[in-house]
């Protein structure tokens, strides 16, 4: 297990860099890295060979050898030369946040897609960064960065990393293909498509877990939750049938963080393509984080990012239970909420259908004796409010799509 130091240049005495230092501890801790101590330093402008001052490194490095650290982890993007700069003076290993956020989705990828997703991403981190690694990091591979290409890096071979960039890149493009095939299928059959979104650890998947325990009871379709950075990185879809027989598809898809690196973010983009396609999107909030606000606003700008723009969204503030005082959403539309508690949930489910349907109308229709079977489907396929026999036939007052109005519209008495 490593043993680290953090280091954080703060520009402009940004106020949020606390907030940058603790989500980079947590990051490390998901990483399984034993965190000694933290460090900031204020600065004006970045100092090409050693990032920060070297008054600030030599300061470093006394914690380094005081502290017996392994590891030095800079919350700044680092240059190649950087680091080895860095680590020749500080006698430690030097990584930056990106190659940290990078190991950690390395080593929760299960799927042959998000192996390579972050495979590619991973090789794009390095190319630029070959000159400044040095022989000795490279023969002390293992552990951070040593899953995916990391064991490949004792050659260093330029060409043969860009050979393999490209081979993987058109590895991901066949999956790419075979999933947008499953996809217009599904995109085919009209039915409805809802995906969750939100920062790492909001409880996205519990959102999905709730909504599966609540409508069907089926444990085995159940996807992962865990309290940790990144416990999904694959997206997961499935059914909810709802009580009124109405029926949407559901989403979970990879947490945002601040600073996600931007190939993670390009190379993901095939996997977050759905969240562009989906009718409404469930925007989830830990409201019982203290900066849950700047978390919002970084989802947001991330899902600007990878072109979402206009589906509709609703906040849902979560972890309710662990709220000590009341909070004011600034965001609408909301529900403040414990995704723990079942009325709660009942209550989202009621939100998400009228959303999802607000575009349904009551209608009577009049369906000749003759047409049995029509007035069966309604009833397995529809919300019917009210059914009674009449002598022309059956009145069944119901709620229909606008595409079920318009086909069956020559049966509608009353609308
Ligand atoms: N107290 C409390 N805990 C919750 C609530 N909802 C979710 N959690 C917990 O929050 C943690 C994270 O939940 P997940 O559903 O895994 O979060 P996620 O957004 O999918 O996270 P990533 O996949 O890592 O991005 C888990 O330990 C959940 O049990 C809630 O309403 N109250
Ligand atoms: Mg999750």
């Amino acid at each position: 297990m490593y043993k680290a130091i953090l280091v954080g240049a703060n520009f402009q005495n940004n106020n949020l860099i606390d907030y940058y230092m603790e989500e980079l501890q947590n990051l490390a801790e998901a990483c399984d890295i034993e965190v000694l101590y933290s460090i900031t330093q204020a600065i004006d402008k970045i100092t090409p060979n050693l990032y920060i001052g070297s008054g600030k490194v030599k300061e470093i490095k006394g914690f380094a050898n005081n502290l017996d650290a392994d590891l030095v982890i800079f919350n700044n993007e680092l240059s190649g030369s950087q680091i080895r700069n860095l680590e020749e003076a500080i006698g430690t290993r030097v990584i930056d946040r990106t190659l940290l956020i990078l190991d950690i989705f390395a080593s929760r990828a299960k799927t042959k897609e998000a192996m390579l997703q972050v495979e590619i991403a991973q090789l794009e981190y390095m190319l630029p960064r070959l000159a400044g690694l040095t022989p000795s990091l490279n023969r002390q591979q293992g552990g951070i960065g040593s899953k995916g290409p990391g064991e490949k890096k004792i050659e260093l071979d330029r060409r043969k990393i860009e050979t393999d960039r490209s081979k993987l890149k058109n590895e991901l493009e066949e999956i790419v293909k075979a999933r947008k095939v499953q996809r217009k299928n599904r995109i085919k059959s009209k039915i409805k498509r809802v995906a969750v979104v939100g920062y790492t650890n909001a409880g996205k998947s519990t959102l999905v877990n709730a909504l599966i325990d609540f409508t069907n009871k089926d444990i085995d379709k159940k996807v992962y939750t865990k309290n940790m950075l990144f416990a999904t990185l694959e997206t997961s879809t499935r059914h909810i049938v709802l009580d009124s027989n109405k029926e949407f598809l559901i989403t979970d898809t990879v947490g945002f963080v601040s600073n996600l690196p931007h190939h993670l973010v390009e190379s993901f983009k095939s996997t977050l393509e759905e969240i562009g396609e989906a009718d409404l999107l469930l925007h989830v909030v830990d409201s019982s984080h203290e900066f849950h606000e700047k978390q919002i606003e970084i989802t947001r700008n991330t899902l600007l990012e990878i072109g979402v723009h206009d589906v509709p969204m609703i906040y849902i503030y979560n972890k309710a239970d662990l709220l000590h005082k009341p909070i004011y959403p600034s965001h609408n539309p909301h529900i403040v909420l414990s995704l723990k508690d079942e009325i709660d949930v009942a209550l989202l489910l009621q939100k998400i259908e009228a959303e999802l349907y607000k575009e349904d109308f009551i209608a009577s229709l009049l369906i000749p004796f003759t047409e049995g079977d029509l007035v069966s489907y309604f009833n397995e396929n529809t919300k019917v409010i009210n059914q009674e026999y009449t002598n022309d036939g059956t009145l069944v007052t119901l709620e229909l799509s606008p595409i079920l109005v318009s086909k069956y519209s020559k049966y509608i008495v009353k609308k």
